[in-house]
């Protein structure tokens, strides 16, 4: 297995790449510019160079190599390859062929693959070669990696890797492949293995003919390699979700303990700022970086300096369009944390022309997982990048009553940060109520705890103990009389 999954990884020496994007008919001409820039952005994260990029209008993804033929030469081109598809009857695997393939096993297997053996060429006329010229001699061959904007099926994958002679990667897999690198705890290390494995297994194919059966022995007589390696994969994959829920429970329970706390989360897409709105609010080190998905594990930490009442503020993984839904479901513990926040600071950078989209699908992303209702300000960052009167109109458009209130700050504003603090703070007061708490004198450790998640506005003392006025959040009040009666 390992030696199959050692070629799904990319080796270092790869630095240049060509990106592919496809123009479905729903899509302006914008929105694929928008969104090769960022996978231009996703690619250079990885450490490659992109040295092209090719486009095609498409009526649908479905084509066996994504491309039309006229496209899949030019593209192979720039690797070197042949531009044509290796195996006839690939050509003929859809995608949700593939998958049940994957999932009945054998028989259907041994059929497909065979094929690779098949050495006719993907289409006989060679009109296409035409467009050939469009290439430099410097181009031509320049290219050590294919990277598509968007989600390839297994076959389309192999057909591509066929036709051009070079690894390539999906959008998934570039996304997989950093969220790999920059993994740095146990859970987000799980995470992303599990999401690697659920990524990897339908794309393992037979590395050779039918000697590859194993023979012998163990319940896997008759198994082909590729079966065999199959199943390992789904066990791995099992074992290592319940490694993670074991580490998933600590963190029920430490989140249990915090939800008397005032929380905040810090959601947003990705480089928006959410880190550097971390280090300047809480003091805290953590890591930011320009690049896509510095973070991704969740890091909590209070305000500093340190606000009556307490309030705690994490920061985690940011999102992106199209995020696989595999991957957003093993980061289901880091959306969790937002779930569990009383406040939401939508981080957006005000500076990228693309941050209304990259807004909508924070919170379309969030509403599915069910954080809808929580009470959200917008942060709009990164103003220093931005004249007065580009910062007026962003301001105006969003002064409405969509967000519960709306800061705009540059991170690097010490002012600004303060009017973000004020913010949240007397959000957090403004949600406060007024009550007499009596302490009895042999209750006197709760007055440690209430002096530190309220604030005590008045105090008489008696015979059996002391009468606090106190004002704090409902959830401080219930938790801290659980304590007294
Ligand atoms: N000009 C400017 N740059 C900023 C500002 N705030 C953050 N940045 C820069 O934006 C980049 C991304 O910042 P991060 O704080 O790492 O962003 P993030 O939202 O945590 O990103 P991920 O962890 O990848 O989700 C870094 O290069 C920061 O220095 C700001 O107010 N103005
Ligand atoms: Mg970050």
């Amino acid at each position: 297995m390992n030696e199959k999954m050692g070629r799904m990884s990319i080796e270092t020496k790869i630095k240049n790449a060509v990106l592919v994007g496809l123009q479905l008919p729903k899509m302006s001409t914008q929105e694929l510019d928008g969104s090769l820039q960022e996978l231009t952005r996703l690619v250079t994260t990885l450490g490659y160079n992109v040295v092209g990029q090719l486009t095609q209008k498409r009526s649908t993804y479905r084509a066996a190599a994504v491309l039309g033929e006229g496209k899949l030469k030019e593209l192979a081109e720039w690797t070197g390859g042949t531009g044509k598809i290796a195996s006839m009857v690939d050509r003929k695997i859809t995608k949700a062929e593939a998958k049940r393939i994957e999932e009945a096993g054998a028989d259907e297997d041994a059929g497909a693959e065979d094929a690779d053996a098949d050495e006719e060429n993907f289409e006989a006329e060679d009109e296409a070669v035409a467009e050939a010229g469009a290439l430099t001699e410097d181009q031509k061959g320049s290219a050590q990696i294919v990277i598509v904007d968007s989600d390839l099926s297994p076959s389309q994958l192999r057909n591509l890797e066929s036709a051009t002679g070079v690894t390539v990667l999906d959008r998934t897999g570039v996304i997989i492949e950093i969220f790999s690198r920059h993994a740095r705890t146990r859970a987000a290390r799980l995470q992303v293995e599990i999401a690697k494995l659920t990524y990897v297994a339908p794309r393992l194919r037979e590395t050779g003919a039918s000697e590859d059966r194993q023979g012998g022995g163990g319940k896997g007589a008759g198994e082909s390699s590729l079966e065999l390696d199959k199943r390992k994969i789904r066990d791995r994959i099992k074992e290592l979700k319940t490694e993670l829920a074991s580490i998933g429970n600590e963190h029920q329970i430490r989140r249990a303990r915090r939800e008397q706390e005032n929380c905040v989360a810090l959601v947003g897409y990705t480089n928006a700022g959410k880190s550097s709105l971390m280090r300047a609010m809480t003091g805290s080190e953590v890591l930011v970086a320009d690049k896509l998905f510095a973070t991704l594990d969740t890091t909590i930490r209070p305000l500093y300096p340190e606000s009556r009442p307490k309030v705690l503020v994490s920061d985690t993984v940011g999102f992106i369009k199209k995020l696989p839904h595999d991957l957003v479901a093993s980061f289901k513990s880091t959306l969790d944390e937002a779930l569990h926040a009383s406040l939401l600071l939508f981080v957006v950078d005000a500076a990228d022309p693309s941050f209304r989209s990259q807004l909508e699908v924070t919170q379309s992303v969030l509403a599915e997982v069910g954080a809808k209702d929580i009470p959200s300000l917008l942060v709009l960052n990164k103003r220093d990048r931005l004249s007065e009167a580009e910062q007026t109109e962003i301001k105006n458009e969003f002064s409405d009553k969509r967000f519960s209130d709306t800061v705009m700050i540059s991170t690097r504003n010490k002012d600004d940060l303060k009017l973000l603090r004020d913010k949240i703070m007397s959000y957090f007061e403004s949600h406060m109520v007024d009550e007499d708490l009596f302490v009895p004198y042999s209750a006197k450790g709760v007055i440690g705890e209430i002096r530190a998640r309220m604030r005590v506005l008045g105090e008489t003392y008696d015979e059996k103990g002391v009468t606090l006025k106190v004002r704090g959040a409902p959830e401080a009040l219930a938790h801290v009389k659980k304590h007294l009666s």
